[in-house]
């Protein structure tokens, strides 16, 4: 019996690769010279979709995709697959939780230890040779500060951790206040106001797009800091490096980006903002549990078993 057929919508490890061909049989979309050739070839036997958490599944695609039963995704965040569209086909979607949380909120913290400390800087300074003509700049403290995390889902909790122990207040928003000692701010424009370090850790997707727009970034102010581990989309990189060009900002810590793996170049040339290639899970041992998952949902579902982490 034939092996059910993978479309790969995302450039996916090795290490998920190989066991994936021990459960599939995968057509690389993301590589195809001609993909809409492939698809007229393959799109009727297709059964499942493996995908990044940063890539996007266009309905326009699922369409084409007649035998889809499956979306799996390699990543936490799944505000690249249609998920309305999905129920309403009764398509099953999976993701991976858990496994990336604490190197997520690892990311974060980094960013703001960069962004406060001017690690950044600091490490170009020395490597340049500029330390014999005077020392570095002073830079500002952690402790006593303040920290708004707009998102306090798994890696927002982790990162509150992670803030606490480095001496930080912390407020939250998001939907609804939780059972938890964090401080709760329904409005987001108060909350900005209010702290030092604004560090988004919500999902992405329509109902987040620039939820930190030009009026927020007013609000964090001079001495604020945006930290960005979740999504680009969710921030206005537009408003975002115009607040940075005024000062209206004191800088930023970025691991994500509107239009990645493309940076602007204006965003480039700050000296103070710590711009990441969105490595949150970029871990050997997250990557792998990502793919085990990934993998593991796949080989479930077309053996008639329960998924390990179902979205829908
Ligand atoms: C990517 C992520 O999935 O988990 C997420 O949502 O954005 C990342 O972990 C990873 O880069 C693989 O695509």
């Amino acid at each position: 019996m034939s092996l059910p057929a993978v479309l790969l919508l995302a450039p996916l490890p090795e290490f998920l690769l190989q066991p994936l061909r021990q459960v599939c049989t995968c057509h690389d979309y993301f590589h195809a010279a001609d993909p809409a050739a492939l698809l007229a070839e393959v799109g009727p036997e297709i059964r499942a979709i493996a995908m990044g958490g940063g890539s996007l599944a266009p309905i326009s695609l699922l369409q084409q995709l007649p035998a889809l039963e499956i979306l799996s995704v390699f990543g936490v965040g799944y505000d690249g697959v249609p998920l309305a569209y999905c129920q309403e086909r009764g398509l099953r979607v999976t993701n991976t939780p858990d496994v990336l949380t604490d190197d997520v909120a690892d990311i974060a913290m980094a960013l703001v230890l960069m962004t406060s400390r001017r690690l950044g800087e600091a490490e170009r300074f020395a490597r340049a040779g500029q330390w014999p003509q005077g020392s570095f700049p002073l830079a500002h403290a952690l402790r006593g500060k303040r920290a708004g995390i707009v998102g306090l889902g798994r890696i927002g909790k982790a990162i509150a951790q992670r803030l606490s122990a480095h001496g930080l207040s912390i407020s939250y928003y998001g939907r609804h206040a939780q059972a938890v000692d964090y401080r709760f701010e329904p409005n987001l424009h108060a909350l900005a106001a209010e702290v030092d370090f604004l560090i988004v850790a919500c999902p992405g997707g329509e109902g987040t797009r620039h939820l930190i727009d030009a009026s927020v970034l007013a609000a964090l102010g001079a001495s604020g800091t945006l930290i960005n581990i979740a999504r680009g989309s969710i921030v206005d990189e537009v408003a975002l490096i115009s607040a940075l060009e005024q000062g209206t900002i004191r800088t930023a810590g970025l691991d994500v980006f509107e239009n990645e793996p493309h940076l602007p170049p204006a965003l480039c040339q700050h000296e103070k903002v710590v711009l990441l290639p969105h490595l949150g899970s970029g871990t050997h041992e997250a990557r792998l549990a990502m793919a085990q998952l990934c993998v593991g949902n796949l080989a479930a579902h077309f053996a008639g078993q329960p998924l390990l982490t179902p979205v829908i």
